[in-house]
This record gives structure tokens, sequence and C-alpha cells, in this order.
């Protein structure tokens, strides 16, 4: 596999992939909606009312966008909001399908109480208050005969908020998300190790002013944030150059200059001999490090040997290719990102790769610099005044016994294993399908069958609500107010959330539920709110905007951000202990951990075997997209990329069914091959997110696999506890 695509190439390739991410944005939801409804003339209403400001839930970059409503009144396609910088007008293929998780026959209708066993999805409905009332009960007696810190609550989502709220003035602390130590945990405690500061979400990558662009796996344009997409998509007409680091020909693969097929799990030694030409010929940014960089001289010493050639027999990356790629990069800087992606949880030494990463990026001298990385602001919005929270008796990190030190989150995976262990009694679980969001499926039922009290908030019958004592659903989107969206940017934006249509069958907005729960919990001093409505109007009065506005407009922009980059003469300093950069951790190195990133060879396929690789598809988001009407016919299931010289080697044909059997001997569900050039010999990759196996999901369930059931050993990150996926392999079962 020859590292550096040629013109030629390029065209071929990028116009045979799957689609740009840009291809995949579109100006208004038409097209989509005429896909579902086969170009059905529609009597569009065009007065006001039929419009409703919103942003998308669909995944959780949140874009801005416009609900239309036909004279029926019903919601018929949502456009995006010309002035949101999360979008800029234009929603992508999911976010137009939004109106698909509106009308989903199979989304939850009414509250259910468990009666049969666990998992077995067998319940009987109840009331709104019946459900909420037996809640209540038994969280009384949890806190009673256990305290109150027994019971977690996981959330994915930004409605998990109000149940904060409800945890919080119960008197539990354990708060817990799967996009800390699952996705970018590491990421975030590296770049503060380094920095001072994470990167954030939306990540603060400058990328629309970038003159070359490293992406490690990040694999943009699968890999579907919009904003995003759209900044590469600048970069790249611009002339940008990007090199791409991914086992597999990704999308962005095919828009890159060079793209080196790495073999899966030696990024950090690519990092380092990276490090190492850029410091031996003297490329770096010499005043920034000398200013504003701590411990050069033991980086120099410590990468002194870590020489292309040296990571050529771990990565099979050609030490020429590593040089130019090195010189390129030091070519563009500061105009020079190394992104660090997101979902970084790979080989449990994430935090030390990101750590590199971060190293790479502050010898380019790219930090608060165009076409690096710039600062973010955000709007301060006060919170609705409610009484003190009562005092907590422990937090999350008082369980972990002196493990993962860095951790500044509690790691869903060790609340989950801590539960197992009896450390909790219940569990609620708002917006995330914690059976295919957490690996090692195993352990997820032990923990749950540990549960006195297991509570699912969701719009579908995920596969979690199948083990739920209560389910409580959640109307989509569309149909409820939320809270605010205040997110980081280049500006500071406020976004609101309102319902289009009234929620159809029982189903209610979370604000509504917590609501009604705190009033069942004697928490309702809490919640001291009549509407939802009171309570968004008074946070947006306090920075001189009402939720009238927001209504009519959708977005607002407050005034005066910060600069999005260091001023001329201004002499830097950092968050970090020192003041400076730290490429030499003394934090690190205080706590046992190596101050400096020191790679390791992670453990290798045997003979047969090859490693599980996975990621995004344009059209969808995790699993919860799998069961919408409208993105369900675009993909309605995943392949495995299999190499073609081993699809010869086994016989198989493109499209013919198989399945995957892991090192533990577990097989996953039939999956069809995809038998191509665009991934190495030592990996199979598929899109995370299908094999859904509750049935009552019924355009989803037995299509294609789920990788998380083939994901049941992981590598845990000493420092923070990411659970590092990428350490299993699977052979083929024809
Ligand atoms: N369409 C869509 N977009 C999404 C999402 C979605 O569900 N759907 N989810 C969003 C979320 S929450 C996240 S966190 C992000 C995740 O998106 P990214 O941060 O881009 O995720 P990665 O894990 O970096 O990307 C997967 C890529 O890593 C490659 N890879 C596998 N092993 C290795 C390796 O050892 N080294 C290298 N260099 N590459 C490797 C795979 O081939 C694949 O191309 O996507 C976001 N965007
Ligand atoms: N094997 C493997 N595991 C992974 C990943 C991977 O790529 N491979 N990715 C990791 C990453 S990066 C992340 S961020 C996590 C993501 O993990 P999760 O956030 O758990 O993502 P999903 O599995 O899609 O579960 C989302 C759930 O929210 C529900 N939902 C959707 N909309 C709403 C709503 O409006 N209200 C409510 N109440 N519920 C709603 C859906 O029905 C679904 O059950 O997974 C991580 N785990
Ligand atoms: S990127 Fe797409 S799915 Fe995600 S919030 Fe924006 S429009 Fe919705
Ligand atoms: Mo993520």
């Amino acid at each position: 596999m020859s590292g550096k695509i040629n013109r030629r190439d390029f065209i071929v390739i990028s116009s045979a992939a799957v689609g740009t991410g840009s291809a995949l944005l579109s100006n208004s939801g038409q097209a989509i909606t005429n896909h579902v409804l086969g170009n059905v003339e529609r009597s569009v209403a065009s007065d006001d009312s039929a419009t409703t400001p919103t942003f998308c839930e669909i995944c959780f970059w949140k874009c801005a966008g416009t609900v239309h409503k036909d004279k029926s009144g019903e919601p018929w396609k949502i456009i995006g909001h010309p002035d949101d910088l999360h979008c800029n007008g234009r929603l992508c293929t999911r976010g137009s399908a939004g109106v698909g998780a509106y009308t989903d026959q199979d989304r939850l209708k009414k509250p259910l109480l468990r009666v049969g066993k666990r998992g077995e999805q067998t319940f009987k409905e109840v009331s709104w208050d019946k459900a909420l009332q037996h809640i209540a009960d038994k969280m009384a007696s949890i806190k009673k005969e256990h305290g109150a810190e027994k019971a977690a609550l996981f959330t994915h989502g930004i409605g998990g908020g109000f149940f904060k709220t409800i945890f919080k003035a119960y008197g539990s602390k354990m708060l817990t998300h799967p996009s800390y130590a699952q996705c970018r945990g590491p990421r975030a405690e590296a770049f503060k190790l380094t920095f001072g500061e994470a990167v954030g979400s939306p990540e603060r990558t400058d990328m629309e002013n970038s003159k070359c662009i490293v992406l490690m796996g990040s694999h943009i344009g699968e890999n579907l944030h919009n904003a995003q997409v759209q900044t590469f998509s600048k970069a790249l007409e611009s002339g940008c150059q990007v090199i791409t680091v991914d086992p597999r020909y990704s999308v962005a693969a095919s828009k890159s200059k060079h793209w080196l097929p790495i073999k899966p799990g030696t990024d950090m030694a690519l990092v380092l001999a990276w490090i190492n030409v850029i410091i031996e010929e003297g490329l770096f940014d010499k005043k920034f490090v000398k200013e504003s960089c701590l411990g050069f001289d033991e980086l120099k010493e410590e990468t002194k040997d870590k020489t292309p050639e040296w990571a050529y027999l771990i990565t099979g990356i050609e030490p020429q290719v590593i040089r130019e790629t090195a010189r390129t990069m030091a070519r563009f800087a500061p105009a020079t990102c190394v992104h660090p992606s997101r979902h970084v949880a790979w080989y449990g030494d994430d935090t030390q790769r990101l750590r590199s990463i971060a190293i790479l990026n502050a010898l380019l001298g790219n930090w608060g610099q165009p076409g690096g990385f710039y600062f973010q602001s955000k709007a301060k919005v006060k919170k609705y005044p409610h009484p003190a929270y009562p005092k907590v008796k422990k937090r999350w990190y008082d369980l972990m016994n002196g493990e993962f030190p860095l951790a500044s989150s509690a790691p869903s995976s060790t609340i989950r294993d801590l539960t197992r262990d009896g450390h909790f009694k219940a569990w609620m679980v708002y917006a995330t399908n914690l059976m295919q969001s957490l690996p090692e499926q195993k352990k997820t039922i032990e923990a749950i069958n540990n549960l006195d009290l297991l509570v699912v908030i969701d719009t579908m019958p995920a596969e979690i609500t199948g083990y739920a004592d209560v389910v409580l659903p959640e109307c989509s989107y569309l149909e409820r107010y939320d809270e605010l969206r205040i997110t980081s940017g280049k500006r500071k934006q406020i976004a609101l959330r309102a319902p289009a249509v009234p929620p159809k069958w029982d189903s209610k907005p979370a604000w509504w539920i917590a609501k009604k729960l705190a009033d069942k919990m004697g928490l309702n001093e809490y919640f001291k709110w009549n509407t939802i409505e009171e309570y968004l109007d008074y946070r947006l009065q306090s920075v001189g905007s009402s939720l009238k506005e927001l209504q009519k407009k959708g977005v607002i922009e407050l005034d005066h951000p910060a600069p999005l980059y260091f001023q001329k003469g201004e002499r830097p300093v950092f968050n970090t202990a020192s003041g400076k950069v730290e490429l030499y951790s003394k934090r690190l190195e205080d706590l046992g951990f190596d101050p400096l990133p020191k790679f390791t060879m992670p453990e290798q396929p045997p003979q047969d075997f090859y490693r599980l690789i996975y990621g995004r598809a344009p059209a969808h988001t995790f699993g919860k997209t799998v069961n919408n009407p409208v993105l369900n016919q675009i993909m309605p299931e995943n392949e495995a990329w299999i190499n073609s010289n081993v699809a010869k080697q086994w016989n198989l044909q493109n499209g013919q069914s198989i399945k995957l059997k892991n090192s533990d001997g577990v097989i996953s569900e039939n999956i069809k091959v995809k038998v191509t050039e665009r991934i190495r010999n030592d990996a199979i990759y598929m899109v995370h997110g299908f094999g859904h196996t509750d049935r009552r999901l019924r355009l989803a369930f037995g299509k294609g696999a789920d990788d998380q059931q083939l994901i049941t050993r992981v590598k845990v990150d000493p420092i923070m506890g990411a659970t590092g996926f990428r350490t299993n392999f699977v052979t083929i079962v024809v």
C-alpha cells in the first residue's frame, strides 16, 4: 500500500467514495422529505405560525433550524438556520430526516412497568402518575436504606440537565455520561495537561483557515459533524494539504494529499517520529517553544532515537513519507492543525497518545493562531434560582480507590463495574443506550441485575429499555421545549428548541417528566417555575433577551466575543501549574505516569484473526437512527469491510452473508461482506450502531451486526479510565 496519492487516483477515488460530507448537507429538507414521501405535492402553509425554531437532536452537534409544517399541521421539513455557527443554514442528511424521529411508529407511547424478567421486554402500560409514584417510592426507600449516593444517573443529551437537578436535590452527585470514558475523555485530559485547556465541543480547531490538516483516524465526512465538515471542505477548496492517517481509506483519505495506511494501534509511534524530525531538522516554532513551553530539552532527549526508521518498523509507514509529511506540517505552521480526533478511546494508552498529538501541535506553535486552535466564547446565562443542594457524603471519585487520578468526570464503565460489585442500587438512564454504548455487554447485564431500580427515559424501545423496571417515553425533539443551547464557539450564540407540534401518544418532554417526578419526590422547590416558558424566559432575560425574541429568531448572538487568537505582542499565559505549555508533565510524573509519552506495541491479532475497527456512516448516528424510517431506507444495514486479499484467502464474495467470531468465542449476527482495497489486510471494519436485538424496533431489528457485541476485552486508560475498544480480534465464520 503506497502512502502518497497521485492526482489521477485522487480524482478517481474521490468520485467513487461514499460521498463527501458537503454533498450530504442540504439547504433544505425537501430532498429528504420527498425521498420519504415519494415526491407527493404538499400543500405548504406559508404563515409564520407554521414555522418553529428548533435545534437538532439527531446528533450532539445540535444544529439550529426551523421546522416547517404543511396545511394539515404536520411537520414536513426542517431547514438549517442561516445565522447558526453549527450549521450555517444547512442540515445534514440525518438532521433533514429529523421528521422521521417524530413519525416513527415504533416510538415509545406510554409509560411502562416491567412485569417479566429483566431483558425479556415484557411490560404493562401504566399512567404517568403510577409510573412516577413507583419511581419516587423506590428512590425514597433506597435513600433510606442505603443512602442517596447509591443512585447513579447516566445521561447523553441536553434534557439530561433536568434529571441532574433531581439527582443533586435528592443528594447524589453520581452523574456520568458515555461521551467521557467511551469517547473524548482522553483528549480533554491530554490537552488540559499540556495547554491547560480542553479542546471542547464543538472543537476549537480553526480548520477553515488551515493550510495543512492532519487527521489521525478522525474520519470527517463519515463522521458528520456539520460545521466541522463545512470548514474541512472550505479548507480543501482553498488548497489545504491534508494528511490522513487511517488503516482504512476513509472519505477524508480520498480528499487527502497523503494517506498513511497505518498499522492499527501504532499512531503514537508515528507522532513521536514526526516530533523527532521536527526537532532534529529545527522545524519547530523556536520563539514559542522558548518563551511558552516547558520541558523541550527532555522531549528532545526522549525522542532522539524515535527516528522515522524506528517508526517504520512499527507503523509500516515509510521513513521518507514520515519526513515529507513532517516537513509539510512545519512549512505551513502555524496554520497547520493536527486534529485531535473525537472518539479517542482506542487502545488504553489514549491520554498519552493524545498528549503526543498535543505536544506536536505545541511545537508547530499553532495554539491561539489562525489555522490552528482558536479561543472560544460562550454566553453567560443565569440559572433559574433554587435552594442550595444538600451536601453529599460521597462523590464518584471517592469510589475509585486511587485509580484514574486525572478523571475529571465519572467513567460510565467504572460506574457500571462498581454496580456489578454491588455499589449502586438504582440507575436512571436518560437518552443513552448503554447496551450499545458501553463495551463488555455481559458486565452491563450483570450490573443491571444487581439493581433495585432501573429507570430508562428514551424515545424509542432501545435495547436498554428492555432491561428497565420503568420506561418513561419522552416525546421527540420536534414536540418539545428543552434547555437552551448555549455552546462555545467563535461567537456567543444561544438557540431555542420549541415544540412544532404537541407530543404524540402519551409521550412527554424531559422537563415535564423531571418536574412531575420532583413533585412526587418532595423536591419541587428545585423546580419553582410554573411553566417551561417562564423558566426559559427568566434565563433569557438575564442576557437582555426574552423567550419571545428567541421564538421569533431561533438563534441570538451576544456582543463582545473574546478574541479568537493571541494578539500581536501578547505573552501567552496558560492555565497549567507552570503557566506554560507543559511538554514534559510534572503532574503526570508526580502521579507515577510517564511525563513524556512512551510508545508500547499493542497486542497483535493471532493467526487468521483481524483487528476489529469501527466508525461512523454519514446517514446514521450510532444506533439511534437505524429505525428512523427515512434513514433506514438510505442505509438499512452495515457491512464488514474486508481486504480483497483476505477475502480471496477465505473465498468470500461481495455481499455474502457471514458472521464474525471474536477471541472469546462470541459470534456476531449476520453481516454482509464488502470486499475492498480500502482497508489493510490486518483489520476488519464496520459501522457502529447496527445489529439491534430489540424486536420492537421493527425496521432495525436483526439488520447487520453490532460491533459492541464483539468488544469483550478492553484496555483501560490508567490515567482517566477510558475503555480502549480497539483491542478485540475477530475471525470469519462462513
Ligand atoms: N454520521 C455520524 N457522525 C458522527 C457520529 C455519528 O454517530 N454519526 N458521532 C459523533 C461522535 S459522538 C463522535 S465521538 C465522532 C467520532 O468520530 P472520529 O473522532 O472521527 O472517530 P475515530 O474513532 O477517530 O474514527 C474512526 C476512524 O478511525 C479509523 N481507525 C481505526 N483504528 C485506527 C488506528 O489505530 N489508527 C488510526 N489512525 N485510525 C484508526 C477507522 O478506520 C475510522 O476511519 O463522530 C461524530 N460524528
Ligand atoms: N462499540 C462502540 N461503542 C461505542 C462507540 C463506537 O463507535 N463503537 N462510540 C462511543 C461514542 S463516541 C459515544 S459518544 C457513545 C454514544 O452512546 P449513546 O449516546 O448511548 O448513543 P446511542 O447508542 O445512539 O443511544 C442513544 C439513545 O438515546 C435515545 N434517544 C434519541 N433521542 C432521544 C431523545 O430526544 N430523548 C431521549 N430521552 N432519548 C433519546 C435513543 O433512542 C437511544 O436509545 O457510544 C460510545 N460507544
Ligand atoms: S450534524 Fe446533522 S444530525 Fe447532527 S445536529 Fe447537525 S443536522 Fe443534526
Ligand atoms: Mo462520541
